[in-house]
């Protein structure tokens, strides 16, 4: 990568940090309604993930979505605007923050229910495969997803039609307020992918190179035909499950530990000591991002929520758009 390519990723990891932080804010102001999932801690995860990825392949994944959006290639203002409900968002308003997407970014949401959208995933691949458009769709979801039968359903069939499609389980530790012990056969998600004769592989999440260094090989792996490949991330996120997640089930010092291994701090001390940055570069990045989201917020503020009039549109697929 060019120094640039770097100070573009320490960029994506800031302002996903940054509107989530905001958006928190905004949500005990109640002007973001339902449910609002954080992602600050795991932004490595995603950013590695998707810097490993080609125009043309597809991303899909569960609900802790706004990072994974902004790593896609969506802005800040549309990802802010979905959140507030308004017309300008990802999804014209309808979705909030679980519904975040935008096809023309080959990015396919952000999906509620858990699990369900792993067959999704195994169908945009059948349909690379078919059309032999060289992509390879990558699949992310929760350690808590692995326990769900859509998972093995997917799975499953992905290795027996060797579909172009790479697992990427982010192992956070909790589904909700259960550990992963607790709901789980294997602790180590990956052993899953070896009943289904899938390679596999695991990688630690706070670090975003080393994310991006096997998300590289995984996706060579995928992209050569020889069929799925399946990678856990382990990583942990530092904020409740949702908003108000009282938090009974861990123990700060165990927060506190994770914390100490900040991804965004690990990745500038990485482009410090390799003389890719200095701290100056940080600072002003950090500087532009925080105006990015305080312009997104604005823009959201300013934005109209969507019209009565609009209320039947997007049911049902234009015949004309969908041929
Ligand atoms: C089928 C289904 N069952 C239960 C729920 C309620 N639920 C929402 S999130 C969640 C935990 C999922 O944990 P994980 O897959 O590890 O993702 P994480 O929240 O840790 O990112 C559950 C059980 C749901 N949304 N869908
Ligand atoms: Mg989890």
């Amino acid at each position: 990568m060019e120094k640039l390519e770097y100070l573009e990723l320490y960029r994506q990891m800031v302002v996903i940090r940054r509107l989530e932080e905001k958006a928190a804010e905004l949500y005990q102001q109640g002007k973001i309604g339902g449910f609002l999932h954080l992602y600050i801690g795991q932004e490595g995860v995603s950013t590695g993930l998707i810097s490993a990825r080609r125009p043309e392949d597809r991303v899909i994944t569960a609900y802790r979505d706004h990072g994974v959006a902004i790593n896609c290639g969506l802005s800040a203002r549309s990802v802010m605007a979905e959140l507030l409900g308004k017309s300008t968002g990802t999804s014209k308003g309808r979705g909030g923050s679980m519904h975040m997407a935008d096809v023309t970014k080959n990015f396919y949401g952000g999906h509620a229910i858990v699990g369900a959208h792993l067959p999704l995933a195994a169908g945009l691949a059948i349909g690379d495969q078919y059309l032999e458009t060289g992509g390879v769709t990558i699949c992310m979801f929760g350690d808590g997803a692995s326990n769900i039968g859509y998972f093995h359903e997917a799975v499953n069939l992905s290795k027996v039609w060797d579909l172009p499609v790479l697992w990427v389980c982010e192992n956070n530790q909790y589904g909700m307020g259960t550990a992963v012990e607790r709901a789980s056969a294997v602790s180590s998600i990956q052993m899953k992918a070896d009943g289904y004769g899938i390679p596999h592989s695991g990688v630690d999440g706070m670090d975003m190179m080393k994310v991006r260094e096997a998300s590289l090989d995984a996706m060579d792996y995928v992209r050569s035909g020889r069929g799925p490949y399946f990678l856990e991330v382990n990583t942990y996120r530092f904020r409740g499950h949702s908003m108000g997640d009282p938090e009974r089930y861990r123990k700060q010092d165990e927060v506190h530990h994770w914390q100490e291994n900040d991804p965004i701090a690990i990745f500038g001390k990485y482009l410090k000591s390799n003389k890719l940055s200095t701290n100056g570069d940080l600072v002003e990045i950090e500087q532009k991002a925080d105006a990015e989201v305080q312009d997104a917020v604005e823009f959201a503020e300013s934005s109209p929520e969507p019209g009565p009039e609009t209320l039947f549109d997007d049911i049902y697929a234009d015949e004309t758009v969908a041929r």
